[in-house]
């Protein structure tokens, strides 16, 4: 299979209402100023299939269970599909291509959060991915009380949590610490950014590490 190239390729983890769509959105702004092509995509979505999966991701119903393993599987079609789909024909265009959310979001939830082990996880990503990596991964950590209150004021009070953000706060406490862990174990590729100052103050940091690593 021909390699793209994976310099361009960044992604966004962290937990819920870290401010990753927001981020993305500022340095996607910043990259078409200066004439750069670019492309965002989320997961689980970004392809016919992968939108579908994420409704069935995050549905909450009595109605619909959702074993640990089926979650994980669902998570991992959605990634294929992304991959091969949008990710892989972009890259090779010479796109910008920024993910909000990819592989990490398995270690951390899936890993983490369901206790799956890392190892299965990573060669499931592998398989997913088709060997990319990106090339750099911005985690925005934040406490998870602080992360979920933004989520409880963008939402509102008409509208329920979704079926992972229902999860208890130990499970989004694991998730932070396995995003730590990771920062910790790739210092090459993962970079730490503290979300919980103001948008401005993030989304400068992270322009000026775009601009060393990428070479902007
Ligand atoms: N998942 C996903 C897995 O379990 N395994 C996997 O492999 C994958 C891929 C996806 C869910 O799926 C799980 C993880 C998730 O539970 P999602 O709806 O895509 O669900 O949710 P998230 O990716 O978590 O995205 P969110 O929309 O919840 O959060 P964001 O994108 O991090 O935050 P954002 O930018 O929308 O901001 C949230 C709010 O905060 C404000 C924004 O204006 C917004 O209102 N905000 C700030 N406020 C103050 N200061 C700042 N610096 C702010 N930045 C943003």
């Amino acid at each position: 299979m021909m390699r793209s190239h994976p310099l361009r390729l960044i992604t966004f983890e962290g937990s819920e209402g870290a401010g990753k769509s927001t981020q993305i959105g500022r340095l996607a702004a910043r990259l078409h100023a200066l004439g750069q092509p670019v492309l965002t995509v989320r997961e689980p979505g970004g392809t016919p299939l992968g939108e579908r999966l994420r409704l069935l991701l995050k549905e909450s119903s009595p109605d619909l269970s959702v074993c640990p393993e089926s979650e994980l599987l669902l998570f991992l079609a959605a990634r294929a599909q992304l991959v091969r789909e949008t990710i892989e024909p972009a890259l090779r265009k010479g796109s910008w291509v920024l993910a909000d959310r990819f592989s990490d979001s398995t270690l951390a939830y899936q890993g983490r959060g369901r206790g799956f082990p890392e190892p299965l996880l990573r060669s499931l990503n592998e398989l997913a991915c088709a060997g990319l990596t990106p090339a750099v991964t911005f985690v925005l950590d934040i406490s998870s009380s602080e992360g979920r209150a933004r989520i409880a004021r963008r939402r509102g009070e008409s509208t329920k949590a979704d079926r992972i953000e229902a999860e208890p706060p130990e499970f989004f406490e694991r998730v932070r610490a396995a995003y730590l862990d990771l920062a910790r174990a790739e210092p090459d590729r993962v970079v730490l950014i503290d979300a919980e100052r103001p948008e401005e103050e993030v989304a400068a940091q992270i322009w000026e590490i775009v601009r060393r690593v990428l070479g902007l």
